[in-house]
C-alpha cells in the first residue's frame, strides 16, 4: 500500500497561535511607525521621518521572518488585519514616548512566548524567539536614548531642530542628507 506522506510539522497549534499574534504585533508596529514618519515629514522633523520609515521596514522584515518560520514548521502564517492607528500626534516628544510604550508591550509578548515554548520544551521555537529577545533589547534602549535627547537638549526655541538631528544620528543618519527614505 502506498504510504500516505503527513506534513512534516513541528509547531503545536498553541504555539502557532501565538507566533500568529505576534504576526499582528509586528504587522501594527510596522504601521504604526509608517504613520508616525508621515506625520513627522509633514511637521518637518525629517531626520526623524527618515528614522521612522526605516523602522516601519525593519518591523515588516520581524513580521515576515515569523511568516517563514511558521510555515517552515507546517503552521500557515496568516496575513494580519491591521486597524485603528493612530495619525495625529501632540508633539516629536510623544511620538517617541508612544514608541518606548509599544516597544515594552511588543518585549512582553515577546517574552510571554518565549515562557510558553520553555514550558512545553519546544526548544526550537525557543532558540528562534532569542533573535527577537536581543532585538526588543536594542529597541527598548533606543527609544529611552531617544527621550534622553529631549531632556537634554530642551525643546524651546531651536531645541526641537537640534533634537531630531541627534534623533537621525541615533539611527546613524547623515544629517547632511536631507531626503527621506519614503522614496
Ligand atoms: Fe519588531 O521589533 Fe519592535 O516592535
Amino acid at each position: 500500500m502506498k504510504e500516505v506522506i503527513t506534513p512534516n510539522r513541528s509547531l503545536t497549534e498553541e504555539t502557532e497561535k501565538l507566533l500568529n499574534k505576534q504576526i499582528v504585533m509586528e504587522g501594527k508596529s510596522s504601521a504604526y511607525y509608517l504613520s508616525m514618519a508621515s506625520w513627522c515629514e509633514t511637521k518637518g522633523y525629517i531626520n526623524s521621518a527618515r528614522f521612522l520609515y526605516d523602522h516601519a521596514d525593519e518591523e515588516r522584515m520581524h513580521m515576515l521572518k515569523i511568516f517563514s518560520y511558521i510555515n517552515e514548521a507546517g503552521g500557515h502564517a496568516l496575513q494580519p488585519e491591521i486597524t485603528g492607528i493612530q495619525h495625529s500626534f501632540k508633539s516629536l516628544r510623544e511620538v517617541f514616548q508612544l514608541i518606548l510604550e509599544h516597544e515594552i508591550k511588543v518585549t512582553k509578548s515577546i517574552h510571554d512566548i518565549v515562557d510558553h515554548c520553555f514550558s512545553t520544551k519546544d526548544y526550537t521555537t525557543f532558540s528562534f524567539l532569542q533573535w527577537f529577545v536581543n532585538e526588543q533589547r536594542e529597541e527598548e534602549t533606543m527609544a529611552r536614548r531617544a527621550l534622553e535627547i529631549f531632556d537634554i537638549i530642551g525643546e524651546k526655541g531651536m531645541g526641537l531642530w537640534y533634537i531630531d538631528i541627534e534623533l537621525g544620528k541615533l539611527h546613524g543618519l547623515d544629517p547632511a542628507n536631507t531626503e527621506t527614505s519614503a522614496r
